[in-house]
């Protein structure tokens, strides 16, 4: 037999997520995994929650031991050191420590964190205990985060409103102030009237993002975490923050503007963008 010369196996830019678990594959480390595929990073998932849900309907959380989300660090980051983090929804005050403990201790890049607190169908993601550790703990080591309004709001305390753009901007000094080295509040679900704005900030300048309004976006599933996954993934590729922001924002509305139906329940995102 002869032998054929096998070509090197190609280097491709790995990104980490560290989230929930969605079965139905609208949100959570499941579309986190997709999204980081569309990207052409390679992903790798560390699961803080094993959750029974579908897109219309969130049903038990049971949080992961911390011990175990922390292995699940450790093994994949003795595989490789992933170029970007994304952090989703973390369950508990422990399961933060854990995770703030571990990117510390293996000085792991700074994480991208989605401040996961409440579903959009209402189910606590985090408990009160763990959003203080992400607002005391996690927030302070981050490169970015990604609240929507309602978390900005539950965050910082300053209440945001309707699109009042002074009132986002406090918030977002706000979470400058706790340690975040970049903010960006997702401003998509508020009043269909107006443009779907969001508001990026670096602790030197803001950048107001204007997006197109999708009709029945805000209806979809996942949102948040495909957006914080595309930053994640732009940054395990080396583009810069403000970049980032700016591709994941038109990533998700591209995948928003081409949202599919599966089966029963709510809309879903189209991550993959195949056809
Ligand atoms: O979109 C917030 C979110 C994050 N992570 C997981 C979720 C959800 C919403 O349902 O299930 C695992």
């Amino acid at each position: 037999m002869r032998l054929v010369k096998r070509p090197r196996p190609r280097a491709i830019p790995v990104a980490l997520t560290i989230a929930g678990s969605d079965p139905s594959g609208g949100a959570g480390a499941q579309a986190d995994l997709k999204t980081f595929a569309a990207h052409r990073v390679y992903g790798f998932s560390a699961i803080t929650s094993v959750i029974a849900q579908i897109s219309a309907r969130v049903g038990r959380a049971v949080p992961a031991d911390p011990a175990l989300v922390a292995e699940q660090i450790d093994a994949v980051v003795r595989q490789c050191r992933p170029g970007a983090i994304k952090t989703g929804a973390l369950g508990n005050a422990a399961i933060v420590a854990a995770v703030v403990r571990t990117i510390r201790r293996l000085r792991l890049p700074a994480p991208v964190v989605d401040p996961v607190l409440i579903s959009s169908s209402g189910k606590r993601l985090v408990d009160r205990a763990g959003e203080a550790a992400i607002r005391s703990r996690l927030i302070p080591i981050a490169r970015i985060v990604t609240p929507n309004v309602a978390e900005a709001e539950a965050l910082t305390g300053i209440a945001i409103g309707d699109a009042d753009a002074s009132a986002m901007r406090a918030a977002a000094r706000a979470l400058i102030a706790m340690g975040s080295r970049a903010v960006v509040i997702k401003g998509g679900h508020l009043g269909a009237s107006q443009p779907a704005l969001d508001l990026f900030y670096d602790g030197r300048r803001f950048v107001e993002l204007i997006g197109e309004r999708i009709k029945g976006g805000a209806d979809v599933h996942g949102t948040g975490c495909a957006f914080s996954a595309a930053i994640a993934a732009a940054l395990a590729r080396g583009e810069s923050l403000e970049a980032s922001v700016r591709r994941a924002k038109a990533f998700v509305t591209r995948a928003l503007r081409r949202r599919i139906a599966v089966g029963r329940g709510r809309p879903m995102l189209d991550h993959l963008l195949l056809f």
